[in-house]
């Protein structure tokens, strides 16, 4: 059992993680602990107050924002704003990147980027949902406003990256380049504990996750996939398990503590997948390869990708390296 390490704690002995940072990003992640444990405690009273619902309009992706996403939106913008370590945020609730026009936010070294509420649709029918985050170091000189450069940068550069869950309990997932680890919240005590340490993805996974509801516009690659899945193989254990919640950051989690292989392909219905490239797919991308699994769009690693727009969408494979190579053979 491991002495219950705080989350704070964990940040300031593993401050050699954080190149260059003189405090900068141990004070980042405790920006973004401090709003997860306020998201938490929203969500876990949803029921009981004004919060569920849609908001009644569209965010840039054209879904229903629901109360929610932009209450998370504002939490997690005021919380980072607060502190001066970052420059500026984009966010999946906002149209364009936000600049923080103080001079303390100017002289800020860092970017992120975010989903504030990853799940959303499963919000008022009590299903997990998250927050995931990816950090970088801004490449614009210091002193000066964030630019649209800062935020286009490949997963490779990213300095950190994790996801809140927000299910059964509370955890927070995330790497800065050196392995990753879990810290679950203890509501009694208003602290993270170091609850999975060093995780690490099982190189054999047996779990798929996809919407098989879009099984008919899938290309034949993808079809092949599935179907290898379900044929029965006894030595292998086929067919596998279809697990698939709706939820990215509740169905990664899984995947990456049991084995499994997550996948949001290309379909005519979504041309280029679903998920977006900077704030879904790069954050996850990290984690995966940190913890010892692969992340691709089909054929490239999403780490290599360069991004183009703010809110691109890629089509998505990642998780146990059997099942991706597997999963690759039939897509190429
Ligand atoms: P579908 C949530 O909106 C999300 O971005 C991921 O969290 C989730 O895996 C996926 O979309 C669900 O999409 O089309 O299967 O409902």
């Amino acid at each position: 059992m491991n002495r219950h390490i705080t989350l704070g704690e964990f940040i300031v002995e593993n401050q050699k993680d954080f190149p260059y940072a003189k405090g900068e990003l141990s004070a980042l992640l405790s920006s973004i602990r401090l709003a997860g444990k306020m998201v938490n405690q929203a969500i876990n009273k949803a029921g009981l107050s004004e919060i569920l619902g849609k908001m009644g309009n569209q965010n840039i992706q054209g879904e229903e924002q629901a109360k929610l996403d932009v209450m998370a939106n504002d939490v997690f913008i005021s919380t980072l704003k607060s502190r001066g370590e970052i420059c500026g945020i984009a966010s999946e609730e906002l149209d364009d990147f936000l600049v923080f026009d103080e001079p303390k936010h100017q002289n800020a070294k860092y970017v992120i980027l975010i989903d504030p509420l990853d799940g959303s649709s499963n919000i008022d029918v009590d299903i997990t949902v998250g927050t995931i985050f990816s950090i970088y170091r801004r490449i614009s000189p210091v002193g000066t406003p964030a630019t649209f450069e800062d935020f286009l940068q490949p997963g490779n550069a990213q300095v950190a990256a994790g996801y809140l869950i927000y299910g059964t309990s509370t955890i927070l997932v995330y790497t800065s380049g050196n392995g990753v680890n879990g810290f679950t919240f203890d509501p009694g005590i208003g602290s993270f504990f170091l609850s999975h340490p060093d995780i690490k993805i099982p190189k054999v996974g047996k779990i798929y996750s996809v919407n098989e509801g879009n099984y008919i516009h899938f290309p034949g690659g993808v079809k092949k996939i599935i179907r290898w899945m379900q044929e029965i193989d006894q030595a292998e254990g086929r067919p596998f398990t279809s697990r698939y919640t709706g939820s990215l950051v509740a169905d990664f989690h899984r995947n990456m503590l049991l084995g499994g292989i997550y996948f949001y392909p290309e379909g005519t219905t979504a041309p280029k997948g679903k998920l977006r490239l900077l704030y879904e797919c790069n954050p996850i991308a990290f984690i995966t390869e940190q913890a010892g699994g692969m992340c691709t769009n089909g054929t490239e690693r999403i780490l290599n990708l360069k991004p183009t727009e703010l809110h691109q969408r890629v089509p998505f494979y990642c998780g146990s390296e059997n099942l991706m190579l597997q999963a690759h053979s039939f897509l190429n």
